[in-house]
Formats: structure tokens, C-alpha cells, sequence
């Protein structure tokens, strides 16, 4: 796949995924062979951090990055892709590291690259799906993602969705400095820069299994925290004062 596709690098961000990440890169492995993985562990408690060193010692493509404390899944995202540009990568795969993106998708997000300057693992497209979310966590989600996608104008389904792959050469074209967010509004403000730089973006469907070990970090602080970026988002783009809107960001669908 890396060959066909040039080099990829895969990015997970972990806290407390001790029971988590050992068979997630397993599986990646597996699914995505020829491919680079870089863990980017925010010194957790559980010891995840120590179990990633293990991986890579075994592993010469796996990487792990040490910060010192949770500094929020969308920072540990921007130093990923500050590593694919100083690394010369063709391509950037993010997934969620609890086992809730399984790596059996990973062929069909690769290969939607060939037509996608972004390409998303969606669960809100024909053949996607959630298994184990409780009906509130639906709802939240289906409800963020319309409002989302309606007031920032993004031409995707899954606009929350962290199972994504990045075309490298795209993301020199956006403004790494000017984020807002740090933790999980980042996907959706990522989105929206992605797409004012001109981006092609597809969607391929996923299920998505909630977490099976370990414990959410979606908090309501955290929560709470994302909401208020992702207004601040949604006013700026009402206004068109965001340089990344004024670009034509008229909502158009690519088939995955
Ligand atoms: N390095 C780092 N990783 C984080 C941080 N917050 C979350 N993550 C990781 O980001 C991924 C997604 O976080 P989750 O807790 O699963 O959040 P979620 O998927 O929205 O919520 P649940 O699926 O309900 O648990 C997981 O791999 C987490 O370990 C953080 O502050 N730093
Ligand atoms: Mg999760």
C-alpha cells in the first residue's frame, strides 16, 4: 500500500490506552504493512507510554513522542503533522487509539486518495455505523455534526470523525499557527481549513466500535471546551471574517 500510495504515516494520539495500543498497532501492521506509526503519549498515568517504547523498540517504523502532560488530542495531531512535513510523507492517517477505529479500513481511506485531497472514515454514510453508543452519545453527535457541517459550510457527512488521511502536500497550504482549538473541535476546525485551502475531500464509510478497555477522555469539561470553539467557529464563518472562509467553501460532495 505505501508504495502505491508513497509514504504514509499513521498518527495516534494516546492517554491511558495501556490495553489499547498494543493490538492497534498490531493490526495496523497487519492492514497498512510499508507504513510509519507515530504514538504521541501525553505521559500517561497507566503507563501507556512505556508499553509505546516497547512497540518501538520491536518495530523499526514505529515512533514515539513524549509530551509532559495532556496537552489535548488536537495539539498532539498538529505536532503529527508538523512530523509528516519534516519527514518528506506523501500521506497522513489519524485514528483513535482506544480500538474504536478499526484498521481494516485503512485500504479503502488509502485508496480514496487517489481522487481526495482529504479522506474521512464516516460512520454517517451509507455502510457506516456506530456499535455500542448509548442513544444520548448519538444524538450529541449527530446533532454537532449537522450544525457543523450546515454553519461551516463542510462538504462531509462525518465531520468529526478522527479517522481521516491527509494529503501532505495540502496541509503546507494551511495555517498550522492560527488554530483555535487544541482538543477535540480540532477535527472539525482541520476540516474547514483543509477545505479553504482547496481541498477535494471524500468520504468512505466505517463502523465504529465504542472503546472496549480504558476509559473516554471526551469529559464534559472537555466537551464543554470543544463546543465553545466550535461556536466561535460557526460565528466567524457567519461572518466571514476567517480567512479560511472566504475561500469558495460552497458545500460539494466527492464519492469516496
Ligand atoms: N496524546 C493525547 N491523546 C488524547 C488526549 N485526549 C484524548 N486522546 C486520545 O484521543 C483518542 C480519542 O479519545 P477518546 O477518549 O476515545 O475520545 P472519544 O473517541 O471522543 O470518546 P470515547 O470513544 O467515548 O472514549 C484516544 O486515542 C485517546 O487516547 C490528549 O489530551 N492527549
Ligand atoms: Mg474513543
Amino acid at each position: 500500500m505505501a508504495a502505491q500510495s508513497g509514504r504514509l504515516l499513521i498518527a495516534l494520539a494516546t492517554y491511558n490506552e495501556r490495553d489499547n495500543i498494543a493490538p492497534l498497532v498490531a493490526d495496523i501492521l497487519r492492514w497498512a504493512p510499508g507504513s510509519d506509526i507515530l504514538i504521541t503519549d501525553d505521559d500517561s498515568p497507566d503507563g501507556t507510554g512505556a508499553v509505546a517504547d516497547t512497540l518501538a523498540a520491536a518495530h523499526d517504523c514505529v515512533r514515539v513522542v513524549h509530551r509532559p502532560g495532556k496537552l489535548g488530542l488536537g495539539t498532539a495531531y498538529l505536532g503529527a503533522i508538523h512530523y509528516a512535513l519534516d519527514h518528506g510523507y506523501d500521506l497522513l492517517a489519524t485514528m483513535d487509539a482506544d480500538s474504536s477505529h478499526v484498521p481494516c479500513h485503512l485500504p479503502a481511506l488509502i485508496a480514496g486518495m487517489d481522487r481526495h485531497d482529504v479522506m474521512i472514515g464516516s460512520r454517517y454514510v451509507p455502510g457506516g455505523g456506530v456499535v455500542n453508543w448509548p442513544l444520548s452519545r448519538r444524538c450529541l453527535s449527530r446533532m454537532t455534526n449537522w450544525l457543523v457541517r450546515f454553519q461551516l459550510r463542510l462538504p462531509a457527512r462525518d465531520t468529526s470523525s478522527g479517522y481521516r488521511c491527509y494529503r501532505v502536500e495540502l496541509l503546507r497550504r494551511v495555517n498550522l499557527d492560527a488554530f483555535l482549538s487544541r482538543g477535540y473541535s480540532f477535527l472539525q476546525e482541520m476540516l474547514q481549513r483543509c477545505v479553504g485551502a482547496g481541498a477535494r475531500v471524500g468520504e468512505t464509510p466505517i463502523v465504529f466500535i465504542d472503546r472496549r478497555a480504558g476509559h473516554s477522555k471526551a469529559g464534559l469539561g472537555e466537551m464543554a471546551r470543544s463546543l465553545f470553539v466550535l461556536l466561535r467557529l460557526c460565528w466567524r464563518a457567519l461572518w466571514n471574517r476567517s480567512p479560511a472562509m472566504r475561500a469558495d467553501t460552497r458545500p460539494k460532495r466527492h464519492a469516496a
